[in-house]
Protein backbone atom coordinates (compact mmCIF):
# COMPACT_ATOMS: atom_id res chain seq x y z
CA UNK A 1 0.00 0.00 0.00
CA UNK A 2 1.76 3.44 -0.94
CA UNK A 3 1.72 5.60 1.96
CA UNK A 4 -0.11 9.31 1.40
CA UNK A 5 2.22 11.53 3.19
CA UNK A 6 -0.66 14.14 3.41
CA UNK A 7 -2.64 11.95 5.40
CA UNK A 8 -2.86 12.64 9.26
CA UNK A 9 -3.06 10.22 11.93
CA UNK A 10 -6.19 11.55 12.96
CA UNK A 11 -7.40 11.17 8.85
CA UNK A 12 -6.25 7.45 8.60
CA UNK A 13 -7.79 6.86 11.73
CA UNK A 14 -11.12 8.48 10.25
CA UNK A 15 -10.67 6.18 7.18
CA UNK A 16 -10.81 2.94 9.06
CA UNK A 17 -13.83 4.18 11.66
CA UNK A 18 -15.95 5.08 8.63
CA UNK A 19 -14.90 1.05 6.81
CA UNK A 20 -16.14 -0.11 10.58
CA UNK A 21 -19.25 1.91 10.65
CA UNK A 22 -20.22 0.11 6.72
CA UNK A 23 -19.25 -2.87 7.59
CA UNK A 24 -21.22 -2.59 10.72
CA UNK A 25 -24.38 -1.67 8.84
CA UNK A 26 -24.11 -4.64 6.19
CA UNK A 27 -23.67 -7.31 8.95
CA UNK A 28 -26.86 -6.16 10.56
CA UNK A 29 -28.37 -5.98 7.91
CA UNK A 30 -27.65 -9.16 6.50
CA UNK A 31 -28.86 -10.64 10.06
CA UNK A 32 -31.87 -9.32 9.40
CA UNK A 33 -32.42 -10.33 6.09
CA UNK A 34 -31.65 -13.46 6.63
CA UNK A 35 -33.44 -13.72 10.00
CA UNK A 36 -36.89 -14.79 8.80
CA UNK A 37 -35.97 -16.60 5.07
CA UNK A 38 -35.43 -19.74 6.49
CA UNK A 39 -35.36 -22.79 6.30
CA UNK A 40 -35.80 -22.88 2.89
CA UNK A 41 -34.30 -19.12 1.16
CA UNK A 42 -37.34 -16.96 0.09
CA UNK A 43 -36.24 -13.54 -1.48
CA UNK A 44 -40.05 -13.02 -0.73
CA UNK A 45 -40.43 -13.46 2.52
CA UNK A 46 -39.49 -12.25 5.66
CA UNK A 47 -39.31 -8.18 7.32
CA UNK A 48 -37.00 -7.46 4.12
CA UNK A 49 -38.72 -8.80 0.95
CA UNK A 50 -36.45 -8.27 -2.44
CA UNK A 51 -32.87 -8.38 -3.60
CA UNK A 52 -30.60 -7.10 -1.30
CA UNK A 53 -27.13 -6.44 -2.78
CA UNK A 54 -24.33 -5.17 0.18
CA UNK A 55 -20.95 -3.71 -0.42
CA UNK A 56 -19.12 -5.51 2.41
CA UNK A 57 -14.96 -5.32 0.91
CA UNK A 58 -16.47 -2.16 -0.86
CA UNK A 59 -15.70 0.03 1.95
CA UNK A 60 -12.63 2.04 1.34
CA UNK A 61 -14.24 3.08 -1.93
CA UNK A 62 -17.10 5.15 -0.07
CA UNK A 63 -14.54 6.29 3.06
CA UNK A 64 -11.90 7.29 0.11
CA UNK A 65 -14.55 9.69 -1.35
CA UNK A 66 -17.13 10.61 1.90
CA UNK A 67 -13.10 12.29 3.19
CA UNK A 68 -13.49 14.47 0.43
CA UNK A 69 -17.15 15.90 0.14
CA UNK A 70 -18.81 18.68 1.93
CA UNK A 71 -22.52 19.51 2.60
CA UNK A 72 -23.82 20.41 -0.66
CA UNK A 73 -21.43 18.39 -2.89
CA UNK A 74 -23.32 15.55 -4.53
CA UNK A 75 -23.28 11.93 -4.95
CA UNK A 76 -25.57 9.22 -6.98
CA UNK A 77 -24.54 5.80 -6.10
CA UNK A 78 -26.09 2.11 -7.92
CA UNK A 79 -28.25 -0.98 -6.50
CA UNK A 80 -25.00 -1.58 -4.35
CA UNK A 81 -25.43 1.55 -2.04
CA UNK A 82 -25.20 1.24 1.72
CA UNK A 83 -21.28 2.31 1.54
CA UNK A 84 -21.88 5.05 -0.08
CA UNK A 85 -24.85 6.77 0.99
CA UNK A 86 -23.50 6.53 4.80
CA UNK A 87 -20.02 7.86 3.71
CA UNK A 88 -21.64 10.33 2.24
CA UNK A 89 -23.62 11.26 5.79
CA UNK A 90 -26.97 9.96 4.63
CA UNK A 91 -29.44 9.75 8.09
CA UNK A 92 -28.69 5.98 9.10
CA UNK A 93 -32.36 5.81 11.09
CA UNK A 94 -34.22 6.79 7.72
CA UNK A 95 -31.73 4.89 5.71
CA UNK A 96 -32.55 1.76 7.79
CA UNK A 97 -35.91 2.52 7.49
CA UNK A 98 -36.61 2.56 3.85
CA UNK A 99 -34.39 -0.63 3.88
CA UNK A 100 -37.32 -1.90 5.89
CA UNK A 101 -40.24 -0.29 4.03
CA UNK A 102 -41.54 2.21 7.07
CA UNK A 103 -43.20 4.89 6.65
CA UNK A 104 -40.01 7.08 8.38
CA UNK A 105 -38.05 5.69 5.66
CA UNK A 106 -36.29 8.35 2.89
CA UNK A 107 -39.02 7.58 0.72
CA UNK A 108 -41.71 6.71 3.14
CA UNK A 109 -40.65 3.07 2.71
CA UNK A 110 -41.67 2.90 -0.91
CA UNK A 111 -38.41 2.38 -2.85
CA UNK A 112 -36.60 -0.24 -0.32
CA UNK A 113 -32.39 -0.50 -0.81
CA UNK A 114 -32.15 0.36 -4.28
CA UNK A 115 -33.75 3.34 -3.95
CA UNK A 116 -32.47 5.92 -1.51
CA UNK A 117 -33.04 9.46 -1.87
CA UNK A 118 -31.60 12.13 0.33
CA UNK A 119 -32.05 15.76 -0.82
CA UNK A 120 -30.68 16.48 2.73
CA UNK A 121 -27.54 15.90 1.52
CA UNK A 122 -27.87 15.11 -2.19
CA UNK A 123 -27.80 11.52 -2.97
CA UNK A 124 -29.44 9.31 -5.06
CA UNK A 125 -29.23 5.97 -6.22
CA UNK A 126 -31.15 3.59 -9.01
CA UNK A 127 -31.49 0.05 -9.21
CA UNK A 128 -30.91 0.77 -13.14
CA UNK A 129 -27.13 -0.44 -14.23
CA UNK A 130 -25.89 3.22 -15.59
CA UNK A 131 -28.32 5.49 -14.25
CA UNK A 132 -26.17 7.46 -11.76
CA UNK A 133 -24.42 9.06 -13.71
CA UNK A 134 -26.18 11.44 -16.22
CA UNK A 135 -28.15 12.49 -13.01
CA UNK A 136 -24.80 13.34 -11.33
CA UNK A 137 -23.71 15.48 -14.05
CA UNK A 138 -27.48 17.41 -13.79
CA UNK A 139 -25.96 18.39 -10.92
CA UNK A 140 -22.47 19.30 -11.44
CA UNK A 141 -24.14 21.66 -14.65
CA UNK A 142 -26.33 23.10 -11.93
CA UNK A 143 -23.26 23.71 -9.43
CA UNK A 144 -21.16 25.14 -12.37
CA UNK A 145 -24.13 27.70 -13.60
CA UNK A 146 -24.41 29.06 -10.03
CA UNK A 147 -21.04 29.48 -9.86
CA UNK A 148 -20.10 27.69 -6.63
CA UNK A 149 -17.15 25.11 -6.39
CA UNK A 150 -19.68 22.35 -5.22
CA UNK A 151 -18.89 18.68 -6.97
CA UNK A 152 -20.74 15.73 -8.04
CA UNK A 153 -19.94 12.28 -7.78
CA UNK A 154 -21.29 9.72 -9.97
CA UNK A 155 -20.26 6.06 -8.22
CA UNK A 156 -20.85 2.92 -10.94
CA UNK A 157 -19.73 -0.55 -10.89
CA UNK A 158 -17.13 -1.68 -13.72
CA UNK A 159 -19.94 -3.65 -15.84
CA UNK A 160 -22.22 -0.03 -15.91
CA UNK A 161 -19.00 1.66 -17.30
CA UNK A 162 -20.15 -0.53 -20.89
CA UNK A 163 -23.42 1.21 -20.89
CA UNK A 164 -23.91 3.86 -23.10
CA UNK A 165 -24.74 5.98 -20.76
CA UNK A 166 -21.36 5.84 -19.40
CA UNK A 167 -19.77 6.82 -22.33
CA UNK A 168 -22.60 9.74 -22.71
CA UNK A 169 -21.83 11.15 -19.43
CA UNK A 170 -18.08 11.06 -19.97
CA UNK A 171 -18.65 12.91 -23.10
CA UNK A 172 -20.25 16.12 -22.43
CA UNK A 173 -19.05 16.48 -19.25
CA UNK A 174 -15.54 16.66 -20.70
CA UNK A 175 -16.67 18.76 -23.25
CA UNK A 176 -18.40 21.24 -20.89
CA UNK A 177 -15.77 20.85 -18.33
CA UNK A 178 -18.26 19.87 -15.54
CA UNK A 179 -17.10 19.72 -12.08
CA UNK A 180 -17.91 15.82 -12.15
CA UNK A 181 -16.08 12.93 -10.85
CA UNK A 182 -16.79 9.56 -12.03
CA UNK A 183 -15.77 6.97 -9.48
CA UNK A 184 -15.68 3.05 -11.00
CA UNK A 185 -15.94 0.24 -8.83
CA UNK A 186 -14.16 -2.35 -10.18
CA UNK A 187 -14.99 -5.57 -8.47
CA UNK A 188 -14.17 -8.35 -11.12
CA UNK A 189 -18.07 -9.04 -11.12
CA UNK A 190 -21.28 -7.91 -13.18
CA UNK A 191 -23.57 -10.31 -11.41
CA UNK A 192 -21.68 -13.68 -12.17
CA UNK A 193 -20.10 -11.86 -15.42
CA UNK A 194 -15.92 -11.68 -14.86
CA UNK A 195 -14.72 -8.39 -16.37
CA UNK A 196 -12.89 -10.25 -18.55
CA UNK A 197 -16.05 -11.67 -20.33
CA UNK A 198 -17.36 -7.89 -20.45
CA UNK A 199 -14.82 -5.44 -21.45
CA UNK A 200 -12.47 -4.73 -23.77
CA UNK A 201 -9.88 -2.74 -22.16
CA UNK A 202 -8.17 -4.02 -19.07
CA UNK A 203 -8.59 -0.77 -17.02
CA UNK A 204 -10.87 1.92 -17.48
CA UNK A 205 -9.13 4.34 -16.81
CA UNK A 206 -7.69 4.34 -20.14
CA UNK A 207 -11.19 5.08 -21.62
CA UNK A 208 -10.77 8.75 -19.79
CA UNK A 209 -8.19 9.62 -22.79
CA UNK A 210 -11.00 8.66 -25.23
CA UNK A 211 -12.66 11.48 -23.72
CA UNK A 212 -9.78 13.92 -22.84
CA UNK A 213 -9.75 13.82 -18.82
CA UNK A 214 -8.23 12.42 -17.00
CA UNK A 215 -7.83 8.92 -15.92
CA UNK A 216 -6.50 6.62 -12.96
CA UNK A 217 -6.60 3.01 -11.55
CA UNK A 218 -6.24 2.38 -7.98
CA UNK A 219 -5.23 -0.83 -7.65
CA UNK A 220 -5.79 -3.41 -4.43
CA UNK A 221 -8.49 -1.71 -2.74
CA UNK A 222 -6.04 0.71 -1.10
CA UNK A 223 -7.98 2.95 0.62
CA UNK A 224 -5.22 5.29 0.94
CA UNK A 225 -4.53 5.62 -2.49
CA UNK A 226 -7.90 5.50 -3.75
CA UNK A 227 -8.05 8.79 -1.21
CA UNK A 228 -5.13 10.54 -2.68
CA UNK A 229 -6.93 9.43 -6.35
CA UNK A 230 -10.18 11.24 -4.96
CA UNK A 231 -8.59 14.08 -3.28
CA UNK A 232 -6.74 15.44 -6.90
CA UNK A 233 -10.13 14.39 -8.68
CA UNK A 234 -11.98 16.63 -6.36
CA UNK A 235 -9.54 19.46 -6.22
CA UNK A 236 -9.76 19.81 -9.97
CA UNK A 237 -13.53 20.15 -10.01
CA UNK A 238 -13.76 22.76 -7.64
CA UNK A 239 -11.36 24.77 -9.13
CA UNK A 240 -13.32 24.32 -12.94
CA UNK A 241 -10.68 22.19 -14.33
CA UNK A 242 -13.12 19.41 -15.24
CA UNK A 243 -14.40 16.29 -14.71
CA UNK A 244 -12.24 13.00 -13.61
CA UNK A 245 -12.07 9.18 -14.21
CA UNK A 246 -11.21 6.87 -11.20
CA UNK A 247 -11.56 3.12 -11.36
CA UNK A 248 -11.04 1.62 -8.22
CA UNK A 249 -9.69 -2.22 -8.30
CA UNK A 250 -12.19 -3.76 -5.15
CA UNK A 251 -13.22 -6.46 -4.24
CA UNK A 252 -17.22 -7.34 -3.66
CA UNK A 253 -17.00 -9.80 -0.29
CA UNK A 254 -20.30 -11.43 -0.70
CA UNK A 255 -22.42 -12.73 -3.29
CA UNK A 256 -24.09 -10.39 -6.09
CA UNK A 257 -27.11 -10.51 -3.95
CA UNK A 258 -27.99 -12.48 -0.91
CA UNK A 259 -28.77 -15.70 -1.67
CA UNK A 260 -26.28 -15.69 -4.88
CA UNK A 261 -24.88 -19.33 -3.99
CA UNK A 262 -21.67 -17.51 -6.03
CA UNK A 263 -20.90 -21.32 -7.96
CA UNK A 264 -19.56 -19.18 -10.62
CA UNK A 265 -16.91 -17.95 -8.87
CA UNK A 266 -13.26 -19.06 -8.81
CA UNK A 267 -11.85 -16.93 -6.88
CA UNK A 268 -14.02 -17.10 -3.42
CA UNK A 269 -10.74 -19.50 -2.02
CA UNK A 270 -8.76 -16.06 -1.40
CA UNK A 271 -11.47 -13.39 -1.13
CA UNK A 272 -11.25 -13.54 2.87
CA UNK A 273 -7.44 -12.74 2.51
CA UNK A 274 -8.51 -9.91 0.96
CA UNK A 275 -10.92 -8.02 2.98
CA UNK A 276 -10.05 -4.50 3.21
CA UNK A 277 -10.79 -4.12 6.90
CA UNK A 278 -8.06 -6.33 8.43
CA UNK A 279 -5.70 -5.15 5.99
CA UNK A 280 -6.00 -1.63 7.30
CA UNK A 281 -6.33 -2.64 10.55
CA UNK A 282 -3.09 -4.20 10.72
CA UNK A 283 -1.46 -1.28 8.37
CA UNK A 284 -2.57 1.15 11.12
CA UNK A 285 -1.43 -0.73 14.31
CA UNK A 286 2.27 -1.63 11.87
CA UNK A 287 2.07 2.47 11.89
CA UNK A 288 2.02 2.53 15.62
CA UNK A 289 -0.99 4.63 15.55
CA UNK A 290 -3.72 1.67 16.48
CA UNK A 291 -3.91 -0.54 19.07
CA UNK A 292 -6.26 -3.30 19.67
CA UNK A 293 -8.37 -1.47 22.26
CA UNK A 294 -9.07 1.40 19.54
CA UNK A 295 -9.91 -1.00 17.65
CA UNK A 296 -12.81 -2.46 19.74
CA UNK A 297 -13.94 0.76 20.04
CA UNK A 298 -14.43 1.51 17.12
CA UNK A 299 -16.30 -1.22 16.75
CA UNK A 300 -18.61 -0.42 19.76
CA UNK A 301 -19.05 2.52 18.97
CA UNK A 302 -20.29 1.44 15.24
CA UNK A 303 -22.73 -1.07 16.64
CA UNK A 304 -24.81 1.17 19.43
CA UNK A 305 -24.76 3.45 16.28
CA UNK A 306 -26.42 0.63 14.05
CA UNK A 307 -28.47 -1.02 16.39
CA UNK A 308 -30.15 1.99 17.31
CA UNK A 309 -30.96 2.70 13.73
CA UNK A 310 -32.12 -0.82 13.25
CA UNK A 311 -34.43 -0.86 15.94
CA UNK A 312 -35.73 2.69 15.03
CA UNK A 313 -36.75 1.19 11.40
CA UNK A 314 -38.33 -2.36 12.96
CA UNK A 315 -40.07 -0.27 15.59
CA UNK A 316 -41.72 2.66 12.95
CA UNK A 317 -45.33 1.88 11.24
CA UNK A 318 -45.33 0.56 7.65
CA UNK A 319 -47.23 2.58 5.07
CA UNK A 320 -50.96 2.80 5.26
CA UNK A 321 -52.14 -0.15 1.93
CA UNK A 322 -54.66 2.69 0.97
CA UNK A 323 -51.83 5.48 0.26
CA UNK A 324 -50.31 3.11 -1.84
CA UNK A 325 -50.82 5.32 -5.02
CA UNK A 326 -50.09 8.77 -2.84
CA UNK A 327 -46.65 10.42 -3.99
CA UNK A 328 -47.22 8.36 -7.31
CA UNK A 329 -48.66 11.60 -8.77
CA UNK A 330 -48.56 15.15 -8.22
CA UNK A 331 -51.31 16.13 -5.77
CA UNK A 332 -54.13 17.94 -7.85
CA UNK A 333 -52.63 17.55 -11.08
CA UNK A 334 -55.42 15.43 -12.41
CA UNK A 335 -57.63 17.84 -15.30
C1 LIG B 1 -30.19 -1.32 -17.35
C2 LIG B 1 -30.05 -2.57 -16.52
N1 LIG B 1 -29.66 -3.71 -17.12
C3 LIG B 1 -29.51 -4.84 -16.38
C4 LIG B 1 -29.80 -4.83 -15.03
C5 LIG B 1 -29.61 -6.09 -14.18
N2 LIG B 1 -28.40 -5.94 -13.36
C6 LIG B 1 -28.48 -5.60 -12.05
S1 LIG B 1 -26.97 -5.46 -11.35
C7 LIG B 1 -26.20 -5.89 -12.77
C8 LIG B 1 -24.69 -5.99 -12.85
C9 LIG B 1 -24.03 -4.74 -12.46
O1 LIG B 1 -22.64 -4.95 -12.43
P1 LIG B 1 -21.70 -3.80 -11.99
O2 LIG B 1 -22.06 -2.54 -12.71
O3 LIG B 1 -20.30 -4.28 -12.16
O4 LIG B 1 -22.06 -3.55 -10.45
P2 LIG B 1 -21.87 -4.55 -9.20
O5 LIG B 1 -23.13 -5.33 -9.06
O6 LIG B 1 -20.70 -5.41 -9.46
O7 LIG B 1 -21.69 -3.65 -8.02
C10 LIG B 1 -27.12 -6.12 -13.79
C11 LIG B 1 -26.77 -6.51 -15.18
C12 LIG B 1 -30.22 -3.62 -14.46
N3 LIG B 1 -30.50 -3.55 -13.16
N4 LIG B 1 -30.32 -2.50 -15.22
MG1 LIG C 1 -19.08 -5.17 -10.76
Amino acid sequence: MTVQSALSATDRLELLRMMVLIRTFEEAILREYHADKSPGFDIGAGLVPGEMHLAAGQEPVAAGIGAHLSLGDALTATHRPHHVAIAHGVDMRKMAAEIFGRETGLGRGRGGHMHLFDPEVHFSCSGIVAEGLPPALGQAFAFQRAGTDRVAVAVAGEGAANAGAFHESLNLAALWKLPVIFVIEDNDWGISVPRSASTSVPSNAVRAAGYGIPGTRVEDNAVEDIWAAVGEAVRRARAGEGPSLIEVHTLRLWGHFEGDAQGYRGDLEGVPGRDPIPTYQKHLTDAGILDDAAFAEMGAAASTRVEDAIAFAKSSPLPDPADALKYVFTEGAQS
